[in-house]
């Protein structure tokens, strides 16, 4: 099962759904929109009539930031039953024909990371101010956590279900960047089994980010908060 949130992704979204049929013609879609007003929440359910029930849409009434998406998502294929969750960017950034990979490696491990950063640094179209951010972010969370892991900002990852039980997805607090840090922090503190995977990163073409200056602020104060409570 892949969960993929969505917001004004009209442009990006076929192209994502038909790429996962090609790389990975099993895995089950729920994509998680928050009544985009660019309709990607009725396209999405359109691509979902000629899925065969493999593409599934969970509507959310407002926008209320990628990790409130998550939260909700996840629960609901927890509560469904599926044993090997993924999450990734409708945006096209996560290329699906990395998918196999994550299979390959969750057989032995509880989470995948896609890593940018395992060999030397695997970003296209992101400018030096970018890329410093992303690097300086993953230092300072090592730092500051002791996590070892090479990317700890990315969104795209692989979960067996057991490591995200273990979560606690009701008690995360983080909605941006803090997200994906708090929550491989969470299972990482718990002995979880974490491996890494190097994937490229593709800045998107099409659409534009969500992501602001709150969700750097919200990761600087948040990753200290999270050391505090542990
Ligand atoms: N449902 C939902 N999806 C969101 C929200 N914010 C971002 N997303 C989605 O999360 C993914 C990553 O967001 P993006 O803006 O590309 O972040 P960036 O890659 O860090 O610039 C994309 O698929 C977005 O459509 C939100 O508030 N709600
Ligand atoms: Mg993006």
């Amino acid at each position: 099962m892949a969960v993929v949130p969505t917001y004004n992704e009209r442009d990006n979204l076929p192209l994502l759904v038909a790429k996962i049929r090609e790389h990975a013609p099993e895995l089950d879609l729920l994509i998680v929109d928050d009544n985009s007003p660019d309709g990607t929440g009725q396209l999405a359910e359109e691509l979902g009539r000629d899925s065969g029930g493999r593409l599934r849409v969970l509507h959310r009434a407002s926008k209320q930031g990628l990790g409130r998406a998550y939260v909700a998502g996840f629960q609901q294929v927890l509560a469904e039953g599926y044993d090997i969750i993924v999450q990734m960017d409708a945006d096209l950034s996560h290329d699906p024909s990395f998918l196999p990979q994550f299979f390959d490696r969750i057989r032995e491990a509880d989470l995948v990371l896609g890593s940018r950063y395992l060999h030397g640094i695997a970003v296209v179209n992101w400018d030096f101010k970018r890329l410093l951010l992303s690097k300086s972010a993953t230092a300072y969370v090592r730092l500051v956590t002791g996590m070892p892991f090479t990317d700890l900002t990315g969104g795209f990852k692989c979960w067996r279900r057991s490591a995200l039980e273990a979560v606690g997805l009701e008690d995360v607090f983080a909605n941006g960047y803090l997200f994906q840090i708090e929550t491989t922090y969470r299972v990482w503190r718990k002995g979880f089994r974490i491996a890494e995977v190097p994937i490229i990163f593709f800045e998107r073409n099409l659409g534009a980010s969500k992501m602001d200056l709150h969700v750097i602020w919200e990761a600087l104060w948040g990753v200290i908060r999270l050391r505090m409570r542990a």
